[in-house]
């Protein structure tokens, strides 16, 4: 066999026991194409499901072939990584699964990321790499799609026949050529529409189509500078950071697998915040609290707000001295749901 042929089957090889040992449960390669889902968004963006996410507008040039993100890539490997716990969900406020450890992702994938692409570094010191999570114009469900990972189901969400889509994705971009996984071909969604008829805010006008302006994960985690209307604060329910529900009803997690590894051990406080304490914290304590973890990417007064429409949706009496005292607070996303939290207990306590 021609060398340079062998050598790239050798290092794919490596890439893949390696990507193992670092944790990740899948790693799959796709050629850098165009991406079929390129279309799809641009017509999401025009259609303002994107919400306040100018970002990704701002960018949709760069989404049109991986090169955008690295030029000349010819590779786009995928790796995934499960972060499923089974800790059971609380009563009281509720924080999305990926957010329980001390963690962020971002940091923790990043890292794992730039160890395994060293391996192409040190094989071909000619050839540019480039870690990828979560911010770069390049659409990762869809290279993981094509790099054979999963489908994505009617919740737009990646799924893995073997995990389920409790899991992150990341990758690495590369000048390099590698051996080419096939792309997952097929829709195991089937007949069913759990997640489509669970949402609890109507986020999806379509299968396989989600408004950002209606999800609870935009509207807890993204929207920093607007209030949210009623009708949706109502619908946020117990959320406090992202949501869960378009995952936990869909069959394919029934049998997700724990990861066990240490980075993604649950912190007590994040699996069953205290929402009291939450609606007194200030800039301080929220850094000494939660720094390091993703809940510092939205800061103090975003967490507040969202503390406030949670305990007004719960009719948390006992939070009316705390919610009286954020009318005076210096953020008016804060003063603004401290009220309707407010007049949400004194509605619905009156027989
Ligand atoms: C912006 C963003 C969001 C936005 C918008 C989400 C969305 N559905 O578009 C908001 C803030 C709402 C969000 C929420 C969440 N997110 Co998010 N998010 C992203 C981000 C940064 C970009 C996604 C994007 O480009 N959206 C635009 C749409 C058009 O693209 P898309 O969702 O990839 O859609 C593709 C398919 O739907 C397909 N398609 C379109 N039409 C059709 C039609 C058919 C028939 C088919 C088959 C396919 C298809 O083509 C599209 C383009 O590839 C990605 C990271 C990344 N760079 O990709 C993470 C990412 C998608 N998020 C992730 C996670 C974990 C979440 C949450 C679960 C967090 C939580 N618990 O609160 C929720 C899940 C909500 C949901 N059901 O999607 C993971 C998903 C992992 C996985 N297994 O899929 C990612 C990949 C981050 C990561 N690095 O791990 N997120
Ligand atoms: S994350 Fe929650 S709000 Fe967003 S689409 Fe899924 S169920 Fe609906
Ligand atoms: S709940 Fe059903 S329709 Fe929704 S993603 Fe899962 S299998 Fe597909």
């Amino acid at each position: 066999m021609n060398t340079r042929l062998h050598q790239i089957g050798e290092v794919t090889k490596s890439l893949k026991h390696n990507a193992a040992e670092l944790g990740f449960q899948h790693l799959g390669i796709a050629r850098a194409v165009s991406p079929p889902g390129y279309h799809p968004l641009l017509e999401w963006i025009a259609s303002g499901h994107a919400a306040d996410m100018d970002w990704i507008a701002r960018r949709k040039d760069a989404y049109r072939h991986p090169d955008g993100v690295l030029p000349n890539t010819r590779s786009v490997i995928v790796a995934a990584m499960n972060y499923h716990n089974q800790s059971p969900q609380p009563e009281t406020a509720r924080i999305a699964r990926y957010a329980w450890s001390s963690e962020d992702y971002h940091t923790l994938l990043r890292h794992r990321l730039k160890e395994l692409a060293r391996l192409l570094q040190t094989t071909w010191p000619n050839e540019r790499t480039r870690v990828v999570v979560d911010t770069a114009p390049l659409l990762e469900r869809d290279f993981a799609r094509l790099a054979g990972i999963g489908w994505v189901g009617k919740n737009t969400m990646l799924i893995s026949r073997n995990m389920g889509s409790w899991f992150f994705l990341g990758a690495i971009l590369t000048t390099a050529e590698l051996t080419y996984d096939q792309p997952f071909e097929g829709d195991y969604c089937g007949t069913c529409s759990k997640c489509l008829q669970a949402c609890p805010t109507d986020a999806f006008p379509e299968p396989h189509v989600l408004d950002s302006n209606r999800c609870i994960s935009y509207l807890t985690i993204e929207r920093r500078d607007k209030s949210i209307a009623d009708d949706l604060k109502s619908g946020m329910g117990d959320w406090l950071f992202g949501c869960d529900i378009c995952q936990e009803v869909c069959p394919w997690n029934r049998f997700a697998p724990d990861n066990s590894d240490a980075a993604f051990k649950p912190r007590e406080d994040l699996i069953a915040p205290d929402l009291l304490t939450l609606l007194s914290v200030n800039d301080d304590v929220f850094q000494q609290q939660f720094c390091g973890t993703p809940l510092e990417r939205t800061g103090r007064d975003i967490i507040v707000r969202n503390a406030a429409i949670v305990a007004g949706n719960q009719q948390c009496v006992a939070a009316v001295p705390q919610l009286t005292r954020l009318l005076d607070d210096a953020s008016d996303l804060v003063r603004e749901a401290a009220a309707w939290a407010i007049q949400q207990i004194g509605t619905k306590s009156v027989p």
